[in-house]
């Protein structure tokens, strides 16, 4: 039987478990995760090899988190927008999730960016890439058993899903069933990433993304919002990582809530994002912060998009050979 293979865009609203599913179908931590709306700012792949299984074939699935659908008002929002876009470019297959947990999923409340929505703004984006779509109705351990025909029922009429599979991302519920329907879906074709491989991202970014993990369950307000993480120094030694990072955020205040009182917020998250990146890592890790304001830094499209860890490796790359010719 050919290999099956293919793109899986997940797609929905901010807070409906996109991360959670990445990080749960491919057994790793690949994305962060918090209970803050907007948590992902940039597309995230994990790929996922399986082998044959009774009749499924074996497959390679490439699933691609995306940031949470919303209308945006910055330069950061607009440069999310853009991720869900590209990752919905050439995809084989959308798991369109929402928060079935959510009193009213395809409310009309005028609340825009809040949670489970399957309003005419998402559907529009699943209309355009024109691939199909599996509407997962996630978080169904909060939903009472009674309660999930009459939503299916309801979300039926919305658009012709392939599928509509109830799950829960946390507890692991409902993935086989949705793994074998993903294989199934996938048209036979290459393997397109070696199979040690399991994600694109490279270490230095998920560096940065573990402490802004750290900034988003510290702070409160609008300080998360505000925040973001630029690795300045990534030195990769057999038994010693060296990395030093700059929290940026956009006030005075905000920098003084990071820091703390006499360094005590700074130095938590200092502590548990240099754990977790150890384990990551499997070396120590030697990690040094700094904070810095850059005022309104999210309506500056050139800072937004030097962001970009795509671009951030261009311009490594393009630096390393410099570097090397010049030692
Ligand atoms: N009870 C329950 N909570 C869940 C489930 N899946 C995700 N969550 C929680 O929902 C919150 C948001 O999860 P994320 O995976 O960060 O959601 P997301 O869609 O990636 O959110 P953004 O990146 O902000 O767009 C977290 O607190 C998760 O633990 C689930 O199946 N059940
Ligand atoms: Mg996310």
């Amino acid at each position: 039987m050919p290999l099956h293979s293919g793109f899986v865009t997940i797609l929905g609203r901010p807070n409906a478990g996109k991360s959670t599913l990445l990080n749960a179908l491919v057994g790793a931590k690949l994305a962060i995760v918090t209970r803050k709306p907007q948590t992902t700012r940039n597309r995230i792949q994990g790929i996922l090899n399986l082998p044959k299984k009774g009749r499924r074939p074996a497959a390679q699935v490439i699933l691609i988190d995306t940031p949470g659908i919303h209308q945006p008002d910055s330069a950061l929002g607009r440069k999310m927008m853009v991720e869900v876009r590209e990752a919905l470019e050439g995809c084989h297959l959308v798991l369109l999730i929402v928060d079935a947990s959510k009193r009213g999923a395809d409310n009309r409340s005028g609340d825009k960016n809040r949670g489970a929505g399957l309003d005419e703004h998402v559907l529009r984006l699943v209309k355009q890439a024109g691939t199909p779509v599996f509407l997962l109705l996630n978080k169904i351990d909060l939903v009472q058993k009674d309660e999930l025909l009459p939503l299916i029922e309801r979300y039926s009429k919305l658009y012709d899903f392939k599928e509509i599979i109830p799950i829960s991302a946390r507890k692991r519920d409902g993935l086989d069933v949705l793994l074998d329907k993903i294989v199934e879906a996938l048209p036979a074709g290459p393997r397109y990433f070696a199979e040690d491989e399991l994600t694109d991202q490279p270490a230095r970014f998920m560096a940065a993304e573990i402490i802004r993990e750290q900034v988003l369950l510290g702070t409160g307000e609008e300080v998360p919002y505000s925040t973001t993480v630029i690795i300045e120094q990534f030195e990769e030694k057999p038994k010693l990582t060296r990395i030093a990072a700059t929290i940026y955020c956009e006030r005075e205040g905000q920098k003084a809530i990071l820091i703390g009182r006499q360094g005590q917020m700074l130095k938590r998250i200092g502590t548990q994002a240099r754990l977790e990146t150890e384990a990551m890592l499997g070396t120590k890790v030697f990690l040094e912060l700094f904070v810095k304001v850059r005022a309104g830094w999210r309506n500056s499209r050139e800072f937004v998009e030097g962001l970009d860890w795509r671009r951030q490796l261009e311009k490594l790359v393009r630096r390393g050979p410099e570097f090397k010719a010049k030692g």
